[in-house]
């Protein structure tokens, strides 16, 4: 049985990243592929017990930034060895909701630690487990707060730790996405994110279809 496959979604906050995930797997199931979703951080009981730390402090106190690095590669290490390798290993294709670039994006370029030492980690982490495809959904800060503040109002939440960080903060991360996707062009593709959600489907369609299935 051939490897599946590991697609990542990428970038700024409202991007649209979790709804253009849920309609991707929907056009791999129709072609008949299983395809595994899950997120970071979470999608493990130890992942998803990291996220209320990191999001919520639900340890009962905030992590410091060396921690929150820390935090983020533990779940991490989690998920790879206990959904995404079996996944991958028995052929299922593996739709990741952010994975290690966030931390590289986040943590290196917008918190400022060195982007080599968070590549470092991130390798430790994940181990052979690098996406085939890593699909950037570039959006303007403002554009992606207004949408999230529009979802946190339709639902009485409160912004989460990451999320309530100032706006200096979130472009810094936006422009570490954009960077890393010329560091790494064979891996990344580019999706405008500030449109339509049809017209962004069509693109990452197109972009996948490119990628895996085009002739020849
Ligand atoms: N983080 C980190 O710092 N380091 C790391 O290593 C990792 C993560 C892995 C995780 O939060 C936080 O952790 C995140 C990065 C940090 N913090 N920030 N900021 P999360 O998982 O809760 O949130 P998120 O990943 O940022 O996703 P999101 O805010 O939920 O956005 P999204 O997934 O990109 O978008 P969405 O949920 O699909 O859509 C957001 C809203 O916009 C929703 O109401 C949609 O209906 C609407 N939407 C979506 N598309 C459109 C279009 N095209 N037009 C209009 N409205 C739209």
């Amino acid at each position: 049985m051939a490897r599946g496959r590991l697609i990542t979604f990428e970038g700024p906050e409202g991007g649209g990243k979790s709804t253009q995930a849920g309609m991707l797997i929907g056009r791999l199931e129709e072609r008949g592929l299983e395809v595994v979703y899950t997120r970071e951080p979470g999608g493990t009981k130890l992942g998803e017990a990291i996220r209320g730390i990191l999001q919520y402090n639900t340890a009962g106190e905030a992590p410091c930034a060396e921690s929150e690095v820390l935090l983020f590669e533990a779940s991490r290490a989690q998920l790879v060895r206990q959904v995404m390798l079996p996944a991958l290993e028995r052929g299922a294709w593996v739709v990741c909701d952010r994975f290690f670039d966030s931390t590289t994006a986040y943590q290196g370029f917008g918190r400022g630690f060195p982007v080599e030492m968070m590549e470092t980690l991130n390798q430790f982490a994940v181990g052979d487990a690098v996406p085939d495809l890593t699909i950037l959904l570039d959006i303007n800060v403002s554009l992606g707060m207004q949408r999230c503040a529009k979802r946190q109002a339709g639902h009485k939440q409160q912004y989460d730790r990451i999320e309530s960080e100032a706006l200096e903060f979130h472009e810094k991360v936006r422009q570490g996405y954009l960077e890393l996707a010329r560091r790494h062009p064979q891996r990344f593709r580019k999706v405008d994110g500030m449109r339509d959600v049809e017209a962004i489907a069509a693109d990452v369609w197109k972009v996948v279809s490119d990628v895996f299935f085009a002739e020849g």
